[in-house]
């Protein structure tokens, strides 16, 4: 009746996870009460749940990623911790069965549940208010998919308290991953998750692209997009063309493990390698799905606060689009020590390397967009500088790495470790929360609070230097990645300097979290009007935070910078009434059908056949039957336009 369910699922003899669970069912509780108590659920449903808006889309992407943030730093800290005190006698306090975990957890969360909807978040708000656009192309469908993408982070967020997290590392190698080596639901609760959240992901993908594609404000060619734009169809044309590769690998290890196939596994005709290699294939390009979009928030910020004209647009469209293409060509640097031979690790060397050109491009448009421009200091140019300098240097370590022979002695050392996370937090997280701040009052119609922003910038960026550069110094003493306990004495003077570092990215991430709280509360102090910072695209035309239409009158675009043009020609507003709007109605198809996704995904994880089938068959049907809803749109009167209009006044 229950599959492989049973009350020993639970890890009762666990203090710290039974610790942690008892928390969050505390704090979840508390927030359930409190919503009863202020009588929210019918706004919470209305407003939230089954918004099809892009703009609360996107926010409630970026809250997801904020709270994944803490989830997958939790785990981080725990690591350094770790080894922090499993020096040579001693032994920590987390046995090696659940280190394992924690570093699978972390990696798994950090990428797919944290960054990727912080970027996904960033591109669904910005990305229609950027090319004069009412909302996406299919604005139920950007609902299914965030709900999905909440789904698979609630299912392998279950694994805590009910089963296990995978140990088997991020990406989950076979020949490990395979049944006979992981027997536990773990790995099943990786693969289901990342599967449902995937499907989630492409049809962003999808629609995103149709959205860039189709939907731009008349007059607005594509040599007239903004750099932001730019870099959000890059990225959603990665995720169109790779996310397919990781679902269909994933399905392979699935049926592996549930059919007794012989994809990957080492006999049988099967081969493991197999798995490296197309997970990379969606691996790589994976990285560049998520750093494209930062790029252009870096972009964008660094034209408004420098009050210049980006410089180089088209070299900058040029090699946005080079990276593109060239991301698809270099998985294997990520397996350079199969032994594959010398001319095949010399191609994907160079092709590696060659990216390095594009990006360098970038790094100098930036540098002279600054030059000789009126740089005002706020927190979203501090993020950009910190990320220029630290980026620069995680790529310098990137290119090192991608020469076959230093490769073959710093491969799956801490040298790596040091290298991906000074480019993925120099990088993307760095650039997530430039563009968090930098558009935060167009979502909300008030700043946060700068004083704290800039401390929370300073703590993060000191600790993140104290956190990762001693581990290029262990990598070169030999020190492996994933480890729980050493014996060699030296290493521990750098590991606690590694812990001091997580520690003061703690006191960053508080800082932010305090910032937030303290915005809110004084936001009347704080409030912003359409164009707080003297913006150059339409997304500052229109009031903060937009109404539901975006904009009252489609925008008639005839330039780059869009706005900016508008602002210095002084144009009288149309005297033209304003028009009723088309707009989508509100549905629950996204909760709904994600509400069974997770269900099925849990009957599938613990062989609770009954339950799996009938959730998954419920998740189709329900698909199927509300394509045939064709009362999806209602009119907002001009009335109401013009009321709203009328009380938020704007320059466009
Ligand atoms: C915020 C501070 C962070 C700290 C202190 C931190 C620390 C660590 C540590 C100690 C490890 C394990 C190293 C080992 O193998 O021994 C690790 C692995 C990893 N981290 Fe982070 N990390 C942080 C942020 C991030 C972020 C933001 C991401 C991605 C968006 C990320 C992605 C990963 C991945 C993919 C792994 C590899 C997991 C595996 O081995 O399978 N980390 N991190
Ligand atoms: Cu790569």
């Amino acid at each position: 009746m229950f599959g492989k369910l049973t009350l020993s699922a639970i890890p009762l003899d666990q203090p710290i996870i039974m610790g942690t669970c008892i928390v969050l069912i505390l704090g979840i509780l508390a927030v359930l009460a409190l919503i009863t108590y202020k009588r929210k659920w019918g706004w919470l449903w209305t407003e939230w749940i089954t918004t099809v808006d892009h703009k609360r889309i996107g926010i409630m992407y970026t809250l997801l990623a904020l709270v994944m943030l803490l989830r997958g730093f939790s785990d981080a800290i725990m690591m350094r911790s770790q080894q922090a005190l499993a020096s040579s006698n001693g032994h920590g306090f987390l046995p090696p069965e659940h280190y394992n975990q924690v570093f699978s957890a972390h990696g798994t969360i950090m990428i797919f549940f944290m960054a990727m909807p912080f970027v996904v978040g960033l591109m669904n708000f910005v990305v229609p208010l950027q090319i004069g656009a009412r909302d996406v192309a299919f604005p139920v469908l950007n609902s299914v998919s965030f709900w999905l993408t909440a789904a698979g982070a609630l299912l392998i967020n279950l694994s805590l308290g009910i089963g296990e997290f995978a140990r088997t590392g991020w990406l989950a190698y076979p020949p490990l991953s395979e049944l006979p080596f992981s027997p536990g639901v773990g790995v099943d609760y990786y693969l289901w998750s990342l599967q449902i959240s995937g499907v989630g992901t492409l049809l962003s993908g999808v629609n995103l692209l149709t959205t860039i594609l189709k939907l731009r404000a008349p007059g607005m060619r594509m040599s007239m997009m903004p750099v932001f734009t730019w870099t959000a169809l890059a990225s959603n044309m990665l995720i169109v063309a790779a996310f397919p590769i990781l679902t269909a690998t994933f399905a392979m290890l699935l049926l592996d493990r549930y059919l007794g196939t012989h994809f990957f596994t080492n006999e049988g005709g099967g081969n493991p390698m197999m798995y490296i290699n197309l997970i990379w294939t969606w691996g790589h390009p994976e990285v560049y799905i998520l750093i494209l979009p930062p790029f252009g928030v870096f972009s964008e910020v660094i034209a408004t606060f420098s009050r210049k004209p980006l410089f180089g647009y088209r070299s900058m469209v040029v090699a946005t689009m080079v990276i593109t293409l060239l991301a698809f060509t270099t998985w294997l640097h990520h397996f350079f020590t199969m032994g594959s031979g010398a001319d095949v690790n010399g191609f994907f060397g160079i092709t590696t390397m060659v990216i390095a050109i594009p990006t360098g491009v970038k790094i100098f448009n930036w540098l002279f967009t600054m030059y000789g421009g009126r740089i005002r200091f706020t927190s979203p140019v501090l993020w950009t500088i910190g990320f220029m300098v630290t980026f620069t240097i995680g790529g310098m370590t990137g290119v090192l790495m991608a020469v076959p022979p230093a490769d073959f002695v710093l491969h799956n050392s801490l040298f790596l470790v040091a290298h991906f996370h000074n480019v993925i937090i120099g990088g993307v997280v760095f650039g997530c929360f430039a563009g968090l701040t930098y558009w935060f009052p167009k979502a909300f119609g008030f700043r946060l609070h700068e004083g704290l922003g800039k401390a929370a910038f300073w703590c993060w960026l000191v600790g993140f230097y104290l956190a990762f550069m001693p581990l290029y110094i262990l990598g070169f003493m030999g020190m492996t990645r994933r480890m729980n306990h050493y014996d060699d004495p030296s290493w521990l003077p750098f590991l606690l300097v590694a812990e001091g570092g997580a520690v003061l990215i703690l006191v960053g991430i508080l800082l932010q979290a305090f910032q937030l709280v303290w915005s809110i509360k004084k936001r009347h102090a704080l409030r912003a009007g359409a164009d707080p910072w003297d913006g150059r695209t339409l997304e500052w035309s229109t009031a903060s935070p937009p109404p539901p239409y975006n904009f009252a009158r489609v925008p008639q675009v005839e330039g780059l910078d869009a706005y900016w043009e508008v602002k210095q020609e002084v144009v009288a507003a149309s005297r033209e009434p304003y028009e009723a709007i088309e707009m989508p109605r509100n549905s629950g198809l996204g909760f709904f059908v994600s509400f069974f996704a997770v269900i099925g995904g849990f009957g599938m994880i613990w062989h609770i056949w009954w339950m799996g089938i009938l959730a998954l068959v419920a998740f189709f049907a329900l698909i199927v039957w509300s394509s045939w809803d064709e009362n999806d749109e209602f009119e907002l009167s001009a009335t109401e336009v013009t009321l709203f209009e009328r009380a938020n006044p704007h320059a466009a």
